[in-house]
């Protein structure tokens, strides 16, 4: 399938909101033994679960390591395609394509330039040379032509579209030093607007507490529900951290309008109580230099916001916490003809993300 050579927006393309419906949606299969623990087993066993729930919805893809083909392939899981698809970890939301499409039944494929959340700078593993094939193959699985940002670094959890011409990140993953440092601000929403075929970018200072491995991605604190509305991860407890980020966001989101004008409705969800790494769940990720080391005590950037809309289904992560059922009754009521499909996602988020960070949709034009 060809590269193209001008942007979305140029030829008319857009990524629309995720609740638009899918075609399917890409996973990768986890093995990495430094990120993953005991030989990525319960991980896996999370994934296989967050594959076969998806499935009852739509099509699936998942790309596997050939290490693990014959493993995958006799799960023989229902409306599952499985894939060899070389990769260095599993977050295809971050390495896979963006789709676009167009008014006219097209669809495309954004492939943006990946340096493992920061490159030499700040990344969290090297090499990323499989991850970064990833978009190109997506495309070439899907049949459809796609754009290469090679002169710009970007992962998908960093962006939410409304469908609608408005774009919701962060200044601390978007601004930080490990992926455009060449870049200003201005300059990182021009490209945003051009590859998204968008209006207006919005601009949240900060993600969520101690979402480090991201650099605050967006995808765990705010996602869009609506066009004009918006869920927000929140926390009540004033000496928490996470409190003053979510307020700060609130202020902000609550100070804008989107691109067509409309002043943003932020529904707040508590986020669960502070989940830790216990000593026996660091004891079993191998330590490997150049990889950030997994450390008992160490807290995990825990939210409900990262869960995925898919058609007929919300995916959501659950942590065996008080707060799960207020996250359920929230979303229930924002989305009243899907099925909210609650998943203890503890496994995944030991991994540094969550539902949302492993899936990728692909939109039906
Ligand atoms: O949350 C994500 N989008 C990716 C997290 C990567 C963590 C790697 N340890």
């Amino acid at each position: 399938m060809r590269i193209n050579d001008k942007t979305p927006k140029q030829d008319g393309y857009y990524m629309p909101a995720e609740w638009h419906e899918h075609r399917c949606t890409y996973l990768l299969w986890p093995e990495r033994e430094d990120n993953w623990r005991e030989n990525a087993e319960p991980a896996q066993a999370v994934f296989q679960q967050v594959i076969q729930t998806i499935a009852k919805y739509e099509p699936v893809v998942v790309g596997v390591n050939v290490s693990q083909y014959a493993h995958v392939l006799e799960m023989n899981m229902p409306n599952v395609q499985v894939v060899e698809l070389a990769n260095n970890d599993a977050w295809i939301r971050d390495c896979g394509a963006t789709c676009v499409i167009n008014g006219r039944g097209r669809l495309r494929g954004v492939d943006w330039k990946f340096n493992a959340w920061g490159g030499l700078v700040n990344g969290l593993y090297f090499p990323w040379d499989q991850d970064d094939f990833i978009g190109a193959k997506m495309c070439a699985i899907e049949g459809i032509d796609r754009y290469r940002t090679s002169d710009f670094v970007l992962e998908g959890g960093s962006i939410h579209s409304d469908g609608e011409g408005t774009i919701l990140t962060t200044e601390e993953c978007l601004l930080d030093e490990g992926r455009n440092p060449e870049m200003s601000k201005e300059q990182i929403e021009e490209k945003l607007k051009e590859y998204l075929g968008a209006e207006k970018v919005l601009w949240i200072p900060k993600g969520i507490y101690m979402d480090e491995d991201t650099n605050g991605h967006v995808d765990n604190i705010c996602q869009f529900v609506a066009p004009g509305k918006v869920v927000l991860a929140w926390e009540d407890n004033e000496d928490d951290p996470q409190h003053e980020r979510s307020q700060i966001a609130l202020d902000y989101l609550e100070s804008q309008t989107d691109a067509k004008g409309r002043k943003i409705e932020v529904v707040k969800i508590h986020v669960p109580n502070p989940v830790t790494i216990t000593a026996e769940e660091a004891a079993h990720v191998d330590q490997v230099e150049g990889t950030f080391p997994r450390k008992e005590g160490d807290r995990l950037p825990a939210s409900y916001v990262n869960y995925y809309n898919c058609n007929g289904a919300i995916i959501l992560p659950i942590f065996d916490d008080p707060h799960d059922q207020a996250a359920i009754d929230t979303l229930k009521e924002l989305f009243p003809d899907k099925v909210i499909e609650p998943i203890y996602a503890r496994e995944i988020l030991l991994g540094g993300g969550n539902i949302h960070c492993i899936t990728q949709q692909v939109p039906k034009p």
